[in-house]
């Protein structure tokens, strides 16, 4: 129908009863997720932290430009070198740089500006998101692609790690020290590569303690018009 580069989607239609079941199971699988922040010191599997990470590389993105680009930490020189900058930047923000309104707001998670999960977690996966494209003439000359949508082009590839590292048992923290631009430094990253967000990855620490928190209800987060 189209022309040359298109090709015929690969697309089986479920029975109704095995499409609710499924959506039941994906549902209730997600909802026993939990942001962790105390890990067990123990390794994880680094072929399922590709996976999850092949995993987020399949989702959709503006103009397909996929602009993500995920850096796996593990050396422990490493971690210890972005909690301290980590700690730096967040001491700054709950002593004076957060909002009153803020500080409440958090209180009931219990955070505070020590950060001791960039060091314990055995895997620290930080999203960098593309502002832009750099594109290298054969002359050598680079030149900025402008990137479409980047900011919610990561979200849905982060909610897809997100939910892919659960799938294979693995627990992870949502973690975006503020301001971000120290992991550049640290990492070695690129300017056009902006930090988004920062996921330790690995076992919950034996008898972590999450805080008692609801979801919002079906009838209040969908509307059916
Ligand atoms: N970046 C800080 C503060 C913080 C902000 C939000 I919004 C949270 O949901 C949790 C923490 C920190 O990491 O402690």
């Amino acid at each position: 129908m189209h022309g040359d580069g298109f090709h015929r989607l690969d697309f089986e239609r479920l029975p109704e009863a095995e499409s609710v079941a499924r959506s039941e199971e994906f549902r209730d699988l997600l909802r026993r997720r939990r942001s962790v922040r105390a890990f067990a010191p123990d390794p994880v599997p680094m072929g399922v932290i590709a996976n999850a990470i092949a995993t987020a590389g399949t989702g959709p993105s503006g103009a397909n430009q996929q602009p993500w680009r995920y850096v796996v930490v593990t050396d422990p020189d490493t971690k210890r070198r972005m909690r301290e900058a980590a700690e730096a930047e967040e001491r700054e923000g709950y002593s004076h740089r957060m909002s009153q309104e803020w500080l409440d707001a958090l209180k009931p998670l219990g955070t505070n500006a020590s950060k001791p999960y960039l060091e314990i977690a055995p895997v620290v996966i930080v999203a960098f998101r593309l502002d832009y494209g750099v594109e290298t003439a054969e002359d050598g000359s680079e030149r900025r692609v402008k990137h479409y949508y980047p900011g919610e082009s990561m979200g849905i590839s982060v909610g897809f790690l997100i939910a892919a590292l659960h799938n294979a048992g693995l627990a992870t923290l949502t973690h975006t020290p503020s301001p971000m631009g120290f992991l550049n430094e640290v990492l070695g990253r690129p300017k056009n590569e902006r930090a988004f967000v920062v996921l330790p990855v690995g076992y919950p620490a034996e008898g972590c303690e999450v805080p008692v928190i609801t979801k919002k209800p079906l009838d209040e987060i969908m509307i059916v018009i």
